[in-house]
């Protein structure tokens, strides 16, 4: 698969906290690492995403008296899911795993996410309001991004509602399936289903490295 100037990686979150040992580890979340880098050599334009998060965010388990984390709570902007305390900005779970550094120090650009304490942000492109913007789109737009590669954590959540919401800004989204891991089986299945509905593309890292 040829890659141009066109095109851009997408490296979603590939968090300390999200990989094994982390406060919301992904199985398998440090093993996909090394593909990255190997993915994000063929690409001059290589953004990244980083989940930065306050203490006092809307999302975390912590701030709801009686809640747990995993079940979902009514929200002004809709349903959000609780998550354990995690990737909390300057915290060495915030930190890119260190398997990744080679392609961080190539990024030319990252975008934070998930800063306002009332409002999560799975999507690189939207916080979880769906309104408000986080500048992805038009970097991308100024950088003359037609299509985007998806890789990074986790699949069902910050990879599933970036490469959709990149579809929805008139982007071609490839998500790159094993570059990536999901944190539940059900909502990985409902990521696969949704990529077909909404047409975003899965491929192997192997299509694209031949
Ligand atoms: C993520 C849940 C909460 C992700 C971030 O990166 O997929 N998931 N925060
Ligand atoms: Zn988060």
């Amino acid at each position: 698969m040829i890659i141009g100037p066109a095109d851009a990686l997408l490296v979603i979150d590939p968090q300390n906290d999200f990989c094994e040992g982390g406060a919301l580890a992904v199985a398998g979340g440090a093993w996909i690492m090394p593909l990255i880098n190997q993915l994000a050599e063929r690409f001059d334009k290589v953004i990244a995403t980083q989940d930065w998060h306050t203490s006092d965010q809307i999302s975390f388990a912590s701030n709801h008296p009686g809640a747990t984390p995993f079940t979902e709570i009514e929200v002004a902007y809709g349903r959000q899911m609780l998550w354990p305390d995690h990737c909390l900005q300057g915290s060495a779970g915030a930190d890119f795993h260190p398997d990744v550094k080679p392609t961080i120090d190539r990024a030319l650009a990252v975008v934070r996410k998930g800063y306002n304490p009332a409002v999560d942000s799975y999507s690189g492109f939207f916080e979880n309001d769906r309104q408000t913007r986080t500048g992805l789109a038009g970097l991308l737009r100024d950088l003359g991004v037609q299509r985007v590669f998806l890789a990074g954590l986790a699949f069902d959540y910050c990879v599933r509602f970036t490469a959709e919401d990149a579809v929805r800004e008139g982007f071609e989204a490839i998500v790159i399936t094993d570059a990536s891991r999901a944190i539940a089986p059900d909502t990985e299945a409902a990521a696969h289903d949704s990529f077909r509905a909404r047409g975003v593309t899965e491929i192997e890292a192997a299509t694209l490295l031949a």
